[in-house]
Formats: C-alpha cells, sequence, structure tokens
C-alpha cells in the first residue's frame, strides 16, 4: 500500500516536471519563431575595443533599419554581440558558442585576422557562415567554405601601396618597416616588401613588436639610424598611434604611412599632432561613397552621436549581406551559405554602402583600396587616388 502510494507520487512528479518542460520548450519555440538571430563577433574590449565599437554600432543601425522596415521574413532580427577581445584563444572560445547554438544562423565577423583563422575550422566543422568585415590575411577565407569576407586581401593591399608609393607619393627610395608580429601584420608586411622591392624600393629595414608593447624607442632607434624616406607601420592603431608619436618625439622626420589597421579615429587621439600627414590606405573612404553612404553616416551619427568609420560601414553591409541571403535563400544556416556563395558574379554582387561585393570560390572578394591623409587632425581622402582593384 505504501509502496504504490510512493510510486504513485514519484510518477506525479515525472508528469508535472514533463508538462513543465514542454510548456517551457513550446514557449520558448515561439518565442525564437518570431527571431532571427546573427551573432556578431569581435573586438568589443581589450586593445582594440574602438574597432569592436564601430563594428556594433554598424550591425545595430542594419538592424534598426531592417527592423523597422518589418524585419526578416516579418520576424525580428536579433543581433547577438560576441566579444574575442582581439585574441585568437578568446575567439576560439566564442566560436564554440556561436557554433553550439543552434538559433544562431550566421556570425558577422570575426575582425582580427588571427580571430576569424582561429574561429575558421569550428563555424567549417559547425556549418556556419563567418563573414568577416575586417579581416585582411591572404590565408583567411582558404580552405573552408563557410567563411567570407567583404573587403580586400592583404596581397593586394600591400602590393597597393607600393605602387602608390612609388607612383604617387615618388621622392621615396629606402623604406622601413614596422610590422605587429601577428597574422594581419607578418603577412601583410609580406605582401609590401615583394611588390617594393619589384618596383625598384630599397627595404632597409624590417622590424617586428608584439601587440603588448607600449615603448618603441629602441627599435625606433635603430630605425632612424639606417635613414629611411618612409616607414610602413604594418599593424592595428593602438600601437601605431604610440609609434607615430615615439618617432616625432625621436627626432625622426620620415614620412609614415600605415595601412587599414590603423585606420580608426582612436589612432588620431593616441598620436595627437604627430599623425599629421600620416597616410593609410583603406577598404573604404565615406567621402567618394555613393548617396546611400552619406544616407548611413548621417542616420549613423543620429543613432549613436558620433561619426561611422570603415569599419562601421564594412560591417552594415556584412549585416544587409547575410538578411539578403535569409530572405533569398533560406532560415537556415546552410541555405545562407549556399546563397552567399552563388553570389560570384558582378552581374550577382551585394550592392552596398562600401559597393559592390561578390565572391570568388574561395569567399574572397575584389574591391578596391582608397588612400586617407591626417590633415587638421582628421582623416580626409588624399589628393591622390589610385583607383584599381587589380
Ligand atoms: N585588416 C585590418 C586589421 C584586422 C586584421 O586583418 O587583422
Amino acid at each position: 500500500m505504501k509502496k504504490s502510494r510512493a510510486f504513485s507520487t514519484v510518477l506525479s512528479v515525472i508528469c508535472a516536471v514533463a508538462f513543465f518542460t514542454i510548456l517551457s520548450f513550446t514557449l520558448t519555440s515561439c518565442e525564437t519563431r518570431n527571431e532571427i538571430k546573427i551573432a556578431v563577433a569581435g573586438p568589443f574590449t581589450g586593445p582594440v575595443a574602438a574597432f569592436g565599437e564601430m563594428i556594433k554600432r554598424g550591425a545595430q543601425l542594419k538592424a534598426k533599419e531592417i527592423n523597422a522596415a518589418g524585419g526578416v521574413n516579418g520576424k525580428t532580427l536579433t543581433l547577438v554581440f560576441e566579444d574575442d577581445t582581439g585574441k585568437d584563444k578568446e575567439a576560439s572560445l566564442v566560436a564554440e558558442r556561436i557554433a553550439s547554438n543552434r538559433q544562431i544562423l550566421a556570425v558577422v565577423g570575426h575582425f582580427n585576422s588571427s580571430c576569424t583563422l582561429a574561429g575558421k575550422p569550428i563555424y567549417k566543422r559547425a556549418g556556419i557562415v563567418e563573414l568577416s568585415p575586417g579581416s585582411t590575411n591572404v590565408r583567411v577565407c582558404v580552405g573552408s567554405d563557410w567563411t567570407f569576407r567583404n573587403l580586400y586581401r592583404d596581397d593586394f593591399q600591400g602590393a597597393f601601396v607600393a605602387r602608390y608609393i612609388k607612383n604617387v607619393l615618388g621622392d621615396i627610395q629606402k623604406i622601413a618597416i614596422f610590422f605587429d608580429n601577428d597574422d594581419y601584420g607578418r603577412g601583410l608586411k609580406d605582401g609590401f616588401t615583394s611588390v617594393a622591392e619589384d618596383l625598384g624600393l630599397e627595404i632597409i629595414a624590417a622590424e617586428a613588436y608584439d601587440r603588448d608593447n607600449t615603448d618603441f624607442k629602441a627599435q625606433l632607434t635603430s630605425i632612424k639610424a639606417k635613414n629611411p624616406d618612409l616607414i610602413f607601420l604594418s599593424g592595428l592603431y593602438s600601437q601605431a598611434g604610440l609609434i607615430v608619436s615615439q618617432a616625432r618625439e625621436a627626432g625622426i622626420t620620415a614620412q609614415l604611412f600605415g595601412a587599414d589597421g590603423v585606420d580608426s579615429p582612436d589612432f588620431l587621439t593616441i598620436a595627437g599632432d604627430a599623425a599629421e600627414g600620416t597616410y593609410v590606405s583603406t577598404p573604404f573612404v565615406f567621402e567618394l561613397g555613393g548617396p546611400e553612404a552619406q544616407r548611413m553616416a548621417v542616420a549613423f551619427e543620429e543613432m549613436h552621436e558620433v561619426a561611422p568609420d570603415t569599419w562601421a560601414a564594412l560591417t552594415y553591409d556584412a549585416v544587409g549581406m547575410i538578411i539578403e541571403a535569409i530572405e533569398k535563400g533560406g532560415e537556415n544556416r546552410t541555405a545562407i551559405r549556399d546563397h552567399l556563395a552563388s553570389i560570384n558574379s558582378p552581374e550577382k554582387g551585394y550592392n552596398g554602402i562600401t559597393g559592390l561585393t561578390y565572391f570568388d570560390e574561395n569567399g574572397d572578394c575584389t574591391k578596391p583600396a582608397y588612400v586617407k591623409i591626417v590633415k587638421d587632425g582628421q582623416f580626409v581622402p588624399a589628393e591622390g587616388q589610385m583607383l584599381s582593384t587589380e
């Protein structure tokens, strides 16, 4: 008798637990059926958080506009922000977390090449797209059908800078390279060096630094002794700002030229007056963009009370591409990949504020580079542009 009462109590508890589990699952499903989730992964904290802040804001603006226009297939677009801190180890953990969340349909990110490379095998195994709005290392898209980017590669960027120095700046013969010892810094240095040497420019020094460095005086003393005409900075704004400032303090008068890793308003803040006259190569310049880019810049400033940078623009477009893939391809991870892979010619390209994006068989794309110069404490388009995608 006692046994059967105990049995019936246990059975009631099991039934109640099962009922509430099914109820909660049903409610969750109803909720998630009304939303589309995509992840945005980038350096939201850490030493290059200025990039992450602009990436987040560009994504937020695009999501706000999409939701205001009725959402994605009538569902609310929800962004899930994941902070990789700009470090590859953290990026792997972030990628595992995103990949295992089946509600997330795609990833916009990562930003740093080392992070996109770290995430690549994880996203490939899970079958989820990563579309980077910032990673330029040549290896980023190789070997995975699930990795894409909406800007150029560093072999193109390095060659572009070498040709710009030779053909537009002129009067430059001896070049020193100061590079970040990571995938981006090393890869860009290599892409630049081979073409610069082919063009007859002389690379008289190549000094590496680690991302944690803040004092560059020893390397700058060594560079100064070789009397370069130009120093090419193959790294990110956070160190480049300090390098430029310390170079001028050390009496170095050489022309300074950074690449897209230096293209951040925070470079201007860190370097101060020493930034004046510095050139940078970049995948996008608002002033040279079309009417949609100008409209986006106004909307961005209204929403965030700050002007957008290059990375906000590329992220804005990357979110737009993923949403278009969901609308035209389907609401699942594979359909998104298949749709992006089908954007493989200019005729099928995505017309965003940063220009036309279409992919080759690796997920790379052909887009132009531009040059900015620091004038009166601001980045402005350099007078000489060399518009070529080859
Ligand atoms: N391309 C800008 C710097 C980010 C990276 O590729 O690591």
